[in-house]
């Protein structure tokens, strides 16, 4: 091995790799996990709403409605504006807009790609973030100013759940009931509930035995822990504090615990890579000084950079410091790397900047046998990269404990505490930062029956697999769409961008139905077979990597058999062709896919 670029015998690094991989797998994969309902429900009671918010039932006709009020539904509203469509209705289940935004409030939560490219519709509203990497409180401001821009409050219901959405074939309308009694008929339906909102919780032996106060983090509990999401958790002072999970969420909240509680215990089950933040405030008269159209010009350039694509890179951080160095390496005049084929040289590139992450615990992290544990042994992009400037610091104050379970997680949690390698550790507050069921399906997340033409649901449609065009239309359920969603579809790292395009695509279509007096506008079987087979002519075969991963929520907790991970079920042709197919689609494709039926015109 090339002495210059890595010191470490890589051979070993793999059977390591393994090795911790094997120490974590589980039979139970995710049904490991439970959901926040039934028995959980407590859990999954919003902090922020009023409980006894009250309206009256309505029933109305509508051209659109549109599901779920986070930033696909927002960036959906606004496109529908922007098309001239004025006559929708959002139903969200929150108090307010916002999705994401609007359920994390924990203390540290913050943007973890950079805020001029992640946060939408900035130049359209005229928001100047404050730092390179916002907190969540000005990106959920910002929701509710993309809302009062676009007079969206009053096409929104709140608090609202769906119960179902069924196509009716006489009116070619869909009918959406509520739990709060509504009935709405609407020409179209575009659904926007994203891919990471259904929260959940460790199925832990005795997790139902705790007394003391127990939350998870995107429910926080500001009334037990004082303060607010920037911190000041005052209320803590004299408490013991268990947090169970290392992931973004995680390494955000620690710091405000560690300034607050008495004590901290960190549960570590597989330890983060973590590496620098470098957060700074927004120099404003940079951002000022940015011309018209900066803000696309900017997320294009971030996704071509990290794609290896782009010799400028404006957001120029630690994301697209790995995308610098695999770049770095095509360009080594080392034969050994010329040699390479671009799967080892990525490889390389990884067991590089794995490298230096674990040598940066070393230089931060006082305790020999803590910096140690600390270390993460696993591809990079095994699970999502993360920074900060704070996290390792905080394991050297004597009120912060880490306990590493080594892959086992906690065994078992008791009236008083959790217990963690036969030791049981008594606290007063018990936290799950324990993440999201990832890319479920909207309407298996949201609990409703959605069910198409001929009376045929789509669980019936879906048996065996998701059957779509751009993972957006399905056949049997016309004027229906589905942004900012994963299976048969595509996302770059920076989430927002490739939902925008989505969200501009589902409205213009709906516009052109409207303009047209299309009635119903149907995806065949036919072309449903045509995308599924231009998904397997561009599949990236990653079943290798995966499997060689560490479990989580990117490769189905370590089960790559038996059903496609995360990004196994998505376009492999990566979100730049993909946004360029969509854009294809429309201006000359898609009467090809298409079954059109136009509306009777009076005189036709
Ligand atoms: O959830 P996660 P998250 N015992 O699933 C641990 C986005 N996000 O909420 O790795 C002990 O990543 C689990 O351990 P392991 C972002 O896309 C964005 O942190 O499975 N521990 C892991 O450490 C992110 O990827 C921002 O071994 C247990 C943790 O719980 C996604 O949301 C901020 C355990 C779960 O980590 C989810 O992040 C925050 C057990 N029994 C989040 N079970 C932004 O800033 C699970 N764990 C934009």
């Amino acid at each position: 091995m090339n002495k210059r670029l890595l010191d470490a015998d890589r051979d070993e690094l793999r059977r390591k790799y393994l090795y911790e991989r094997d120490l974590r797998v589980r039979a139970d994969g995710l049904n490991q996990y439970i959901d926040l309902k039934d028995e959980f429900a407590g859990f999954d009671v919003d902090p922020s709403a009023d409980p006894h918010f009250a309206r009256d039932a309505i029933e109305e006709a509508t051209d659109v409605l549109v599901l779920g009020g986070g930033l696909a539904g927002l960036m959906t509203a606004a496109k529908l504006r922007d098309e001239g469509v004025n006559d929708f209705r959002i139903i969200e289940q929150a108090a307010d807009f916002g999705g994401t935004w609007y359920w994390n409030r924990y203390p540290g939560i913050r943007c973890d790609i950079e805020s001029y490219i992640y946060i939408p519709l900035l130049e359209e509203v005229g928001t100047t973030p404050s730092e390179k990497y916002a907190e969540g409180k000005e990106i959920f401001a910002h929701c509710q100013k993309i809302g009062r821009h676009y007079d969206l409050y009053s096409r929104a219901l709140f608090q609202t759940v769906i119960q179902s959405i069924t196509w009716d074939e006489n009116s070619a309308r869909w009918t959406i009931r509520t739990d709060r009694g509504d009935t709405i008929r609407a020409r179209q339906v575009i659904v926007s509930t994203g891919p990471l909102h259904k929260p959940k919780l460790p199925g832990i032996p005795g997790i139902r035995d705790f007394k003391g106060t127990t939350f998870h983090t995107s429910r926080w509990n500001y009334d037990y822990t004082g303060g607010n999401s920037s911190g000041g958790l005052a209320k803590l002072q004299d408490k013991r504090v268990a947090l169970i999970g290392t992931g973004a969420t995680g390494i955000q909240v620690l710091p405000h615990l560690a300034r607050a509680a008495e004590h901290d215990y960190i549960v570590q089950r597989t330890p983060s890579a973590v590496d620098k933040r470098n957060n700074r405030p927004t120099d404003v008269d940079w951002f000022k000084a940015q011309p018209k159209g900066w803000q696309a010009h900017r997320i294009d350039n971030f996704c071509r950079t990290m794609m290896g694509l782009s010799s400028e890179n404006l957001v120029d951080d630690c994301w697209t410091d790995i995308s610098k160095l695999l770049v770095g390496l095509n360009g080594s005049d080392d034969t050994a790397i010329q040699d390479a084929t671009p799967a080892e040289r990525f490889q390389l590139a990884d067991y590089i900047k794995m490298e230096q992450l674990r040598a940066r615990i070393d230089t931060i992290v006082q305790n020999k046998d803590t910096a140690e544990a600390l270390k993460p042994w696993y591809n990079l992009f095994c699970k999502r990269p993360l920074f900060s400037d704070e996290y390792y610091e905080l394991f050297n104050r004597d009120n912060v404990t880490l306990l590493d379970t080594k892959g086992a997680g906690v065994e078992r949690i008791t009236e008083n505490g959790i217990v963690v390698g036969g030791t049981e550790y008594r606290i007063d507050c018990l936290i799950f930062a324990t993440g999201f069921r990832a890319g479920l399906y909207s309407h298996r997340s949201g609990g409703y029956q959605l069910v198409g033409r001929d009376g045929v649901s789509m669980e019936e449609r879906w048996v065996g697999g998701v059957k779509t065009v751009h993972g957006l239309q399905t056949h049997k359920f016309p004027n229906f769409q589905i942004v900012g969603t994963l299976a048969q579809a595509s996302q770059s790292a920076n989430y927002p961008q490739v939902t925008a395009h989505q969200t501009a695509h589902a409205a213009r279509i709906v516009a052109k139905c409207l303009r047209e007096h299309i009635r119903t506008i149907e995806v065949t079987e036919q072309a449903e077979q045509r995308w599924a087979d231009e998904m397997t002519s561009k599949a990236l075969d990653q079943s290798k990597f995966e499997s060689e991963c560490t479990p989580g929520y990117y490769n189905n907790e370590g089960n790559t058999k038996d059903s496609p991970s995360l990004f196994g079920a998505m376009y492999g042709g990566g979100p730049l062709e993909y946004m360029t197919k969509l854009d294809r689609w429309f201006d000359e494709d898609m009467h090809k896919d298409l079954q059109i039926e136009f509306e009777e015109r009076a005189g036709t």
